[in-house]
């Protein structure tokens, strides 16, 4: 992988710091880790999805970890235009996206095991817990749309036949359609799935499971410059610098991000 040591699969189960709950274990979820996690992609830019070849996720579909397919919705189309989209119902500006190819193109991807992502602006704020919730899932597709958006009967149809239907949003702020915010979710919950990134004690840090943002990263030179790494990084006593660590921490959180803090 990253590291170049070749990596197997590794067929026992991860410990989870929790057990899952009653209604967690109705969820879909991957008891058999030894399973590559499989990612469907359906879009009518399938180009955009090369970035997945390369760096950690290309390693990790390389060697087994997760099995990526990227569909052209175009593909599910029997005109010989190849037409995606139609005039809005009741009017206004742009274009909607037409439910047969979908239907089509989900009838060729989906289980009763699925979870099915629909990237939009107006879904739920994807964060990282529910991230981690994904990682734990067997198969994700994601389902891109552009122009104005897909016909709603696509998700409400999608609803009675997947495991689970979620319409997630990046972010506060309008993209041309959901190719990027779907990069943005596999990476997020790619990372997380066992045996992906190459450290997992990189993971626990980064957890964001204390709810404050990082601290700041040094290395060397010791100066560079003429600025210096703060002396407690180089003093060698853990306690001192793990204490330092988490004062960066709040006072940054304070600083940029007050909201994150509970309520003083
Ligand atoms: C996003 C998917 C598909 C996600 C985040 N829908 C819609 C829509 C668009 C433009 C104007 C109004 C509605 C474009 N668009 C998408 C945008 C996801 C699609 C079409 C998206 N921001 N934007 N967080």
């Amino acid at each position: 992988m990253d590291g170049g040591h070749p990596r197997v699969v590794d067929a026992t189960p991860t410990r989870r710091s929790q057990p899952r709950s009653w209604a967690d274990s109705r969820r879909p979820h991957r008891p058999n880790y030894a399973e590559a996690v499989r990612i469907d992609i359906v879009t009518i830019f399938p180009e955009f999805f090369s970035v997945l070849d390369v760096s950690l996720l290309g390693s990790a579909r390389k060697s087994g970890l997760i099995d990526v397919a990227v569909h052209d919705l175009r593909d599910f189309t029997h005109d010989r235009h190849r037409t995606v989209d139609d005039t809005p119902s009741g009017g206004g500006a742009g274009m909607v996206m037409r439910p047969e190819p979908w239907g089509e193109a989900l009838d060729a991807v989906l289980t009763d095991q699925s979870t099915v992502v629909f990237p939009t602006p107006a879904g739920r704020l994807f964060v990282q817990k529910q991230a981690r919730e994904l990682a734990d899932r067997e198969h994700l597709i994601f389902c891109c749309g552009r122009y104005e958006g897909i016909d709603q009967r696509v998700i409400e149809h999608t609803r009675t036949r997947a495991a689970e239907v979620l319409e997630l949003s990046i972010g506060d702020y309008v993209l041309n359609g959901g190719e990027v915010a779907a990069m943005v979710v596999i990476e997020a919950v790619g990372r997380l799935i066992p045996g992906v990134v190459g450290n997992p004690e990189s993971l626990v840090e980064e957890s964001h499971e204390d709810g404050l943002l990082e601290y700041p990263s040094y290395t060397k030179p010791a100066e560079w410059r003429g600025l210096e790494t703060p002396p407690v990084l180089l003093g060698g006593n853990h306690a001192a610098i793990a204490a330092w660590r988490h004062e960066q921490q709040l006072e940054r959180t304070r600083r940029v991000r007050p909201e994150l803090l509970p309520p003083a």
